[in-house]
């Protein structure tokens, strides 16, 4: 279902696309049906498990500097790959054993020297999706780190040449957030809309349109 206000996604071809995920994890329940929302929308455009790489950081404030670093780092891995150089093998063994997974839990794994052949693409991220839920208190917490992360983000895209997909939402309650991800209340029959999935559309559209005006 498409949500009001939104044309319906034009179809675009991810399947040579490399796309990050970073989410906190704060309102889990929401931010794991938006997870889920976004993963199948790249999935449906083409794009391969493999090249779908998640992490995750505490809370919403720490999205615009891990967005930050972990397209920085991709941009490292990718041209240690290009040249073959020492880190190539390290690197490799990261990247096929964090695809689709977080990689805060895989990153202490030690490296196996026998690396199994993997598809997964070693190129740098073609956009990030950053996610978070920010539910409002009675404090003005919520309002700042809004405008923090907003503004980070958008930082971040223009400074790094990366499309960053907005993921946050800023709801007044958990309601407004269930809704949100598509797991909104079962008994009104109305279970709203899950965003995750607009934003995985956008990501492979943003990340094929990259490479066009590249
Ligand atoms: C502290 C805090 C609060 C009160 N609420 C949220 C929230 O609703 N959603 C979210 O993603 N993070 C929240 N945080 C955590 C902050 O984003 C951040 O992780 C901490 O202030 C540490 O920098």
């Amino acid at each position: 279902m498409v949500a009001a206000g939104l044309a319906q996604p034009k179809s675009y071809d991810g399947s040579g696309l490399r796309i990050g995920i970073l989410h906190a994890r704060w309102n889990a329940k929401i931010i794991d049906a938006l997870l889920d929302g976004a993963k199948k929308a790249m999935k449906d455009c083409g794009v391969k498990d493999e090249n779908i790489v998640l992490q995750s950081v505490p809370g919403s404030y720490e999205l615009p500097y891990a967005v930050q670093r972990m397209y920085a780092s991709s941009q490292i891995q990718s041209s240690s790959s290009s040249t073959g150089g020492a880190l190539l093998a390290s690197a490799t063994d990261l990247l096929s054993s964090t695809s689709m997974t977080d990689l805060a839990t895989t990153a202490s794994k030690p490296a196996t020297s026998t690396s199994t052949k993997s598809s997964a693409s070693t190129a740098p991220f073609d956009a990030i999706i950053a996610i978070g839920v920010l539910i409002k208190g009675e404090t003005m917490h919520f309002e700042y780190i809004a405008d923090a992360v907003s503004h980070g983000l958008m930082k971040i895209q223009l400074d790094s040449q990366v499309p960053v997909i907005f993921g946050l939402l800023t709801v007044l309650n958990e309601e407004q957030g269930l809704m949100r991800a598509g797991i909104g209340e079962k008994d009104s029959g109305n279970r709203g809309h899950n965003h995750g999935s607009d934003w995985g559309s956008a990501a492979v559209e943003l990340g094929v349109k990259r490479r066009e005006w590249a």
